[in-house]
């Protein structure tokens, strides 16, 4: 079982990465051959400082280390480092419907919110992804709820390759945690838990101090009842329930029956707890990792390395199906 899934170096990783897909890279490494990347090239689509991004991968990579990812264990690299994602890319745009890239709810999103430039690489950012899965040929790619879209276009990217050029590439599954596949701000439980949210309050760092997360557990916006149990009326308390059953590794259902009838007040209190706890060795191990940038790079390099020597057969066969390039020796 090869399982792959990438992250971005944008801004401070959150509770909702944390629980939607980190900790699916961490647990992949005991279920199968894990392979990770932090998509610096994703993160070009959108306005950005060249040099914060240099330092946003260190802080990505140096927090994915914090939570358990081990090189060891694993392949971890920087996208940029291996050309055969952007080849890829431009060999499957040939294979990519334009009409099912319009109908991407990320790019719909993202380039409503684009204050300047709305590029076309935001646009392409979907069979990009595509590559980067497809290149490793992955049975199954560990993601958040807000992903599912774009690994269904991954799919048909893959199956539109095999039925025209032949069985070249694997079909990969979706992989969504069953709890906190979609944490939900804290300020506004309507929408998800987002780096580029313009509410501060709304989102916990992974890497934030102990007593911020306590008040900002403290003030999630919840509903003016008292029960903490879930319902469409109730999407402040549902978050906090979701949340507490992750933290916790346990059911939503488990968590309302302990927590019936003691009110939003103290059951706010034992989330912010549980977060903390929760979160805190993840915490004291960045501090350290992130130190020390020289073996962060190795750590990357390293991967690079192993990563590249899959994703250069994948492409050569992709290369030779399509019949582009020289004909290659039979080895
Ligand atoms: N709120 C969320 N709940 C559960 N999972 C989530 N993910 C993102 N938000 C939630 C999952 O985290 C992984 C990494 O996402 P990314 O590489 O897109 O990183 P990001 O851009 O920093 O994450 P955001 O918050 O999703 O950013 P924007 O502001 O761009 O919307 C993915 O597997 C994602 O599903």
């Amino acid at each position: 079982m090869r399982i792959f899934s990438g992250i971005q170096p944008t801004g401070r990783k959150h509770l909702g990465n944390y629980i939607g897909a980190i900790t699916q890279y961490v647990a992949g490494q005991d279920r199968g051959e894990g392979i990770y990347c932090v998509v610096d090239l994703h993160a070009i689509t959108v306005s950005y400082d060249p040099a914060g991004l240099r330092t946003a991968v260190y802080d990505t990579a140096a927090l994915l280390l914090a939570a358990g990812l081990d090189p060891e264990r694993c392949i971890f690299f920087r996208q940029s480092d291996v050309p055969e994602h952007t080849e890829l890319t431009w060999l499957l745009s040939s294979v990519t419907s334009f009409g099912d890239l319009n109908r991407m709810h990320q790019f719909k999103e993202k380039s409503a919110a684009q204050r300047e430039l709305v590029t076309a690489g935001l646009f392409t950012y979907p069979v990009l992804m595509a590559a980067d899965v497809l290149a490793y040929r992955a049975h199954e790619v560990p993601v958040g709820d807000d992903q599912r879209q774009h690994v269904e276009l991954m799919r048909d990217v893959a199956e539109r390759f095999n039925a025209r050029f032949g069985e070249t590439l694997v079909v990969p599954q979706v992989r969504i945690p069953a709890v906190g596949a979609r944490i939900m701000d804290l300020q506004a439980p309507e929408r998800k838990m987002s780096t580029t949210s313009d509410s501060p309050q709304g989102l916990i760092h992974v890497t934030e101090e102990p007593a911020q997360i306590v008040r900002k557990v403290r003030a999630a916006v919840t509903d003016s009842g008292s029960e903490v149990r879930r319902g469409p009326d109730k999407p402040g308390i549902s978050n906090l329930i979701e949340i507490m059953a992750a933290v916790r590794g346990s059911e939503p259902a488990a968590i309302e029956r302990e927590f019936e009838g003691s009110g939003y007040g103290s059951f706010k209190q034992a989330v912010a707890d549980a977060v903390v706890e929760y979160l805190a060795p993840v915490r004291e191990r960045y501090g350290e990792l992130r130190a020390d940038e020289a073996a962060l790079e190795r750590a990357l390099a390293g991967g690079a390395e192993r990563a590249r020597a899959i994703a250069s057969d994948t492409l050569a066969d992709v290369r030779a199906a399509m019949g582009v390039g020289a004909v290659r020796p039979r080895g």
